[in-house]
């Protein structure tokens, strides 16, 4: 039988469990009842319903600004290895927090192997525009059948004996990004590129369309920062470039930027290159039939591999000697960090872009950066 002492115990603790169940199941921002609860409370998502609308003067990232009216025909292009992947996703962090988050660019991807699942879906992730891999054709990365294996091995034995940088490595790639890159399949839809490698940074918001000015202006290629070539490395690329010069002069405007690569006036080279780790370019100029051949010239010569001629130097004296000086681009106000190296936006361009970088660390007025020559030509 119930005694009336135990019927009120029961009902007392009827009425604890309710006012338990009635805290807990009620929105209380003061008490954490469990892991999940804590981690709701602390997101942004678990304060809010799931269909959210910012009140007015509230945004979320996409609202602020309107899609830009116009757009060019362009992609950014990373060559990159599978084990690159940390770096790659590094680079287009800051590249799309900085500028490609309101202007939604397309990425192609390039690869002499399979990329896989991970890296494709990991740097899709990151990506406010499309992403496209591509995996270059064997014939066109690897020495190709002409070239001498024993002369090259002993060039690149010598090279590491004498401590040469990238001595032993590196030569399919230089081939590859001076030669290939701008006519893979992937790339043919596009005319201008933005060159990307992992581990880069960009320091500053760029708030306007680089592409753009390209276009509008007429460009043919934009750089940030350059310095000289290592000696060692090119040999005779100069001798083979002038051989390419005296057979096919009609090549050359008159008022090309060959006072940036020669000091006197073409007889020898003076190292100078734009470094080629970041460029914004017209691919059609690389396609031309100029800089085809010259392309074609320096490939019949074995240098890439007898040598360690480099795309930078290549890229440089192409842009140099087949373009108007007018029509290559400094683009001052790109901050930009590549190891060991940064261009660092000076005065009113570190204030308009926001720049992260210190402006006292700026490679472009050190006396071993060449761009006083690219200055000096206006
Ligand atoms: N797919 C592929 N990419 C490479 C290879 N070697 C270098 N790269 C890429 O080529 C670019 C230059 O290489 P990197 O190691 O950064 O050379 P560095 O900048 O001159 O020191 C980067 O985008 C690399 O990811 C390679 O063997 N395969
Ligand atoms: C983009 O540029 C490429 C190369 O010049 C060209 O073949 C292609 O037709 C262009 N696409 C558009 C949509 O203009
Ligand atoms: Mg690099």
């Amino acid at each position: 039988m119930m005694t009336p002492t135990r019927y009120v115990f029961i009902v007392i603790t009827l009425i604890i469990c309710l006012h338990y169940i009635l805290t807990f199941t009620h929105e209380d921002y003061g008490r954490a009842t469990s892991l999940n609860n804590i981690k709701d409370k602390w997101s942004l998502g678990g304060s809010r319903p799931s269909n959210y609308v910012p009140p007015k003067g509230e945004f979320l990232d996409e609202d602020v600004r309107p899609a830009p009216a116009r757009k060019a025909n362009a992609t950014f292009v990373i060559l990159a290895r599978n084990g690159d992947l940390t770096g790659v996703i590094e680079s287009i962090q800051r590249l799309e927090d900085r500028f490609n988050r309101h202007f939604h660019y397309p990425y192609v991807f390039l690869n002499e192997e399979p990329f896989t699942q991970e890296f494709k879906q990991r740097t899709r992730n990151m990506i406010s525009g499309t992403a496209e891999y591509g995996l270059i054709p064997k014939h066109e990365w690897e020495q190709p059948p002409t070239v001498d294996e024993n002369k090259a091995r002993e060039a690149r034995e010598e090279m590491i004996r004498e401590n040469v940088i990238y001595g032993g490595l590196y030569r399919n790639m230089c081939r590859f990004n001076s030669g290939y890159f701008y006519r893979q399949e992937l790339m043919m839809k596009y005319k201008y590129y933005w060159r990307v490698e992992p581990g880069v940074k960009y320091f500053c918001n760029l708030d306007y369309d680089p592409f753009l000015l390209m276009q509008d202006e007429n460009k043919v290629y934009g750089f940030t920062l350059s310095l000289y070539e290592y000696q060692r490395t090119i040999p005779t690329l100069w001798d083979a470039t002038k051989e390419f010069i005296r057979q096919n002069p009609q090549y050359l405007p008159r008022d090309n930027a060959m006072s940036f690569i020669s000091d006197d006036g073409g007889k020898t080279y003076n190292l100078c290159h734009f470094w080629s780790n970041f460029e914004i370019g017209d691919l059609d100029f690389w396609r031309g039939e100029a800089y085809s051949k010259y392309f074609e010239h320096l490939d019949a010569q074995g240098g890439f591999y007898y040598e360690r001629w480099g795309d930078a130097p290549v890229h440089s004296i192409g842009a140099a000697l087949f373009a108007r000086k007018d029509q290559i681009h400094y683009f001052d106000d790109i901050g930009y960090r590549h190891e060991p190296f940064q261009k660092c936006p000076q005065g009113d361009l570190h204030t308009r872009g926001k720049c992260s970088c210190d402006p006292n660390d700026d490679f472009s007025h050190v006396p071993y950066s060449c761009t006083y020559r690219y200055e000096r030509m206006f």
